[in-house]
């Protein structure tokens, strides 16, 4: 199976993906919260006040194949309310998955973006 088969826990690909050598502690990382199914940590060039990225521990490239995992999907969701909730973003916040090129995605392994701290402006850069 290839480093990038949709699904693949952490221990088949920690050696090339730089967010599953975050999972598997090769990498530093200031980690905000964890779950069984999920991590979530500082980014580590914030764009806002409080920019924290959420991962599945199950390796998916990009949104589209984490949709095609409902429970990992949800889960991540899930972790982002929960980022929010203890980040204090009461007055608001954005969740996003940058995709492809278009999208600016840099890093393959999927990651819901949650921004907030202060008002964001209409698009973030
Ligand atoms: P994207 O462009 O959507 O693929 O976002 C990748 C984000 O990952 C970007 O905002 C910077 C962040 N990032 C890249 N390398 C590291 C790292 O080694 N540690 C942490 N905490 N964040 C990283």
């Amino acid at each position: 199976p290839s480093e990038h088969t949709p699904g693949h826990k952490i221990h088949e690909v920690e050696n090339t993906c730089l967010f599953c050598r975050i999972l598997g502690g090769e990498i530093p990382a200031t980690v905000v919260h964890r779950t069984e199914t999920t991590l979530a940590f500082r980014d580590i060039d914030p764009k806002a006040p409080s920019h924290v990225l959420v991962i599945p521990v199950a390796h998916h490239a990009n949104v589209i194949e984490l949709a095609a995992d409902p429970a990992a999907a949800a889960d991540v969701l899930a972790t982002a309310a929960k980022v929010a909730e203890l980040e204090g973003l009461t007055d608001g916040f954005r969740v996003i998955f940058n995709t492809g090129e278009h999208g600016g995605q840099d890093v393959f392994h999927v990651h819901a973006h949650v921004v907030g701290g202060a008002p964001l402006g209409p698009m973030l850069a």
